[in-house]
């Protein structure tokens, strides 16, 4: 195989409502598409790295950088056997795991596409169908929030993560358990808190939350094992985790009970099904994280939730939550029953719909 040419595009889309954590609040998203011609057959990618450095170091600009000044001159002209080598022809540039993870993804959907199978099936997935979760961004006030569990809950999602910070924490997740007593429920914390607030954490054990998502620092792999030992909450790791040595560390030492897979995050399918296999052989679940991704993110986090150790609902809801109208054909959808059903179309199996892709295109850049 061989990568004749990319196309990179910033596309802008806005979210039908502004998402907030404890990091910053995003109304519009700057989407790095990449659409990558293999032999003739082409393939499409996703970057998420953010508006800001506040999720991770990444951002927009970053990971434009990195793919046209580092990842490209790697692959240009270079004779691959799979998609499978690409995060090794990657390594010798360190971190930006995303930069990396958008044309690494569209690599994967283009081998799918020449074997004309379902990017699922080349991964080595076994689902047909996938549990979903939402994410909800902190709301104005805990009624508001309350209000849209409920909604959430009716349409069928399987589990409901709330954002928390410092001042949002405690009361939401009291009131949420006592008005829903039964629900699978979670909490995202996004790093807002340090050791020293240990005490706080631990009366979250009252709630009998499926898990607290990265708690502490987001480099600290090491405060989340003292910080688990304390708790009877699984711990869940996020923005710790960056490859297969993370996780293994993080295992080896009792840091988290569960891990958060996001292709983003990890540097694309390669890395998370390795990652996913050891965390398989350790007892330890994953679930696909989501990063407020178009279609073409959001097909590609289907595709890797079939691998069988995605044994919790992810974060990979409806199209709908997020834009009126999304980039794909058909867009994703969710069952009552809190479903998403793999497509059985080669490659991603959703069409990037390109008239609406340049139209919402800012720049673009063709890489050859
Ligand atoms: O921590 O999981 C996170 C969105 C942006 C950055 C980080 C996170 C999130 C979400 C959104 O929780 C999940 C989604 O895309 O639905
Ligand atoms: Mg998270």
């Amino acid at each position: 195989m061989r990568v004749r040419k990319v196309i990179l595009r910033e596309i802008h889309l806005p979210l039908i409502a502004p998402f907030q954590t404890s990091f910053g609040t995003t109304t519009l998203r700057r989407i790095p598409l990449i659409e990558a011609d293999v032999d003739g057959v082409v393939g499409w990618g996703e970057c998420t790295a953010g508006e800001d450095p506040y999720y991770s170091y990444e951002t927009v600009e970053t990971a434009w950088h990195i793919i046209r000044d580092f990842l490209w001159p790697a692959l240009k002209g270079r004779e691959f056997s799979s998609a499978a080598e690409v995060s090794e022809i990657f390594a010798q540039v360190r971190g930006h795991n995303m930069a990396k993870a958008g044309v690494e993804t569209a690599i994967w959907d283009a081998e799918a596409k020449q074997k004309n199978i379902p990017l699922a099936k080349l991964l080595g997935g076994t689902r047909e169908e996938i549990g979903s979760g939402v994410s909800i961004g902190i709301q104005p006030s805990i009624e508001a929030l309350a209000a849209k569990v409920e909604k959430e809950l009716a349409a069928g999602y399987q589990r409901i993560k709330i954002k928390i910070k410092p001042g949002f924490d405690l009361d939401p997740t009291r009131i949420l358990r006592q008005r829903f007593p039964r629900i699978r429920l979670m909490v995202d914390a996004n790093s807002a808190y340090t050791p020293e607030d240990a005490p706080l954490l631990k009366k979250l054990d009252a709630f009998f939350l499926i898990m607290i998502e990265q708690p502490l620092g987001h480099d600290d792999i090491y405060s989340h094992a003292a910080l688990q030992r304390q708790l009877e909450t699984p711990i869940c790791l996020d923005e710790c985790i960056h490859d297969y040595e993370h996780a293994r560390a993080a295992i080896e030492i009792g840091a988290c009970k569960i891990i958060n897979m996001k292709l983003g995050r990890v540097g694309g399918h390669t890395e998370a099904r390795k990652i996913h296999d050891l965390c398989q052989s350790k007892s330890i679940p994953v679930w696909c994280g989501g990063m407020l991704e178009s279609g073409i993110g959001r097909a590609h986090n289907i595709a890797m939730s079939t691998l069988p150790n995605f044994t919790l609902p992810g974060d990979v809801s409806a199209s709908r939550r997020y834009w009126t109208e999304d980039i794909i054909e058909p867009e994703v959808e969710v069952s009552s029953r809190g479903t998403i059903r793999v497509p059985s179309a080669p490659g991603i199996g959703y069409l990037p719909r390109l008239e609406r892709i340049e139209s919402l295109t800012q720049r673009r850049e063709v890489l050859e």
